[in-house]
């Protein structure tokens, strides 16, 4: 019930009313994953479908991001895990010409919530920055988010990127976000394609182990 509350806060974008539903659905033992997921996630898909048929607008769709980012601020402490060590580096980004960067930056905070180390690009990213900053920073995985059917095929070009940098051996490169599926991960070439945040957390570690083991 509290969660559909959420929802519905977000979906108007009631920044105050969101963070008090949210500490109080964290007072009441629920878990950060179930607030994010089915309260805070689910208000702003409801604001997209809004968005998709015009119902609603920008600048509604970005009051709803507000509340939604202001509320999982308040998971943020909750998703990390007590006392882990940074067991691998990531640098993550939405791909050129995308500035959506709500699904991005939960990535990051659950990659944050494993103990990795994350370098945030930020949105409109260039093939060429992920790439130079997996090799300077020597990330063993560059994560990549895309929202529009239009900038995905900016993923095929980072995995271009990072085989002509010479460096496609060593670093995997992770794809998500809304247009993209398994089947387009495998045809550009990518090595992992997962569909929500907390699957993209879990695979980077398995990754990151992966790697650790290959040393
Ligand atoms: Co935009 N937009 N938007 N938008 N927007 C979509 C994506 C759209 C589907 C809406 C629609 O028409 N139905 C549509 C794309 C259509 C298409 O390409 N097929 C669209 C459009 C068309 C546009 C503009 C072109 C609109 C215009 O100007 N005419 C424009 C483009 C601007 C640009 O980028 N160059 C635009 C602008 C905007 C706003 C600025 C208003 C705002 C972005 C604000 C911001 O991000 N700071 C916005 C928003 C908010 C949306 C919707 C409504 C919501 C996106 C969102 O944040 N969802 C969206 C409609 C929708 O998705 N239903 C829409 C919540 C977020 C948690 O989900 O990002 O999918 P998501 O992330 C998920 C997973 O995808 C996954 O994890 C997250 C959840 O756990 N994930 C990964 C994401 N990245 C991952 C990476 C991984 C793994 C998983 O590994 C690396």
């Amino acid at each position: 019930m509290i969660l559909e509350e959420i929802a519905q806060k977000v979906r108007s974008g009631k920044v105050k009313d969101t963070k008090a539903l949210v500490q109080q659905a964290i007072d009441e033992g629920i878990s950060a994953q179930e607030i994010l997921e089915q309260g805070l996630v689910a208000g702003m898909n409801v604001i997209g479908e809004l968005f998709k048929n015009n119902e609603v607008f920008v600048p509604e769709v970005l009051i709803a991001a507000r509340a939604m980012n202001q509320g999982a601020q308040l998971l943020k402490p909750l998703l990390l895990e007590e006392g882990v060590q940074a067991s691998g580096k990531v640098c993550i980004g939405t791909v050129q010409g995308d500035l959506h960067d709500i699904g991005k930056n939960l990535v990051k905070m659950m990659l944050e919530g494993k103990g990795l180390e994350v370098i945030d690009l930020g949105t409109d990213v260039a093939p060429e920055t992920f790439v130079e900053t997996a090799k300077a920073e020597d990330c063993q995985i560059i994560a990549c988010s895309a929202l529009l059917t239009t900038t995905m095929g900016g993923m095929v070009d980072v995995v271009k990127a990072a085989e002509e940098a010479g460096i496609r051996e060593k670093v995997k490169i992770m794809v998500g976000g809304a247009p993209i599926t398994e089947e387009f991960c495998r045809r550009i070439g990518a090595d992992a394609y997962t569909p929500d945040a907390a699957s993209a957390a879990n695979k980077a570690m398995e990754l990151c182990r992966a790697n650790g083991e290959g040393d």
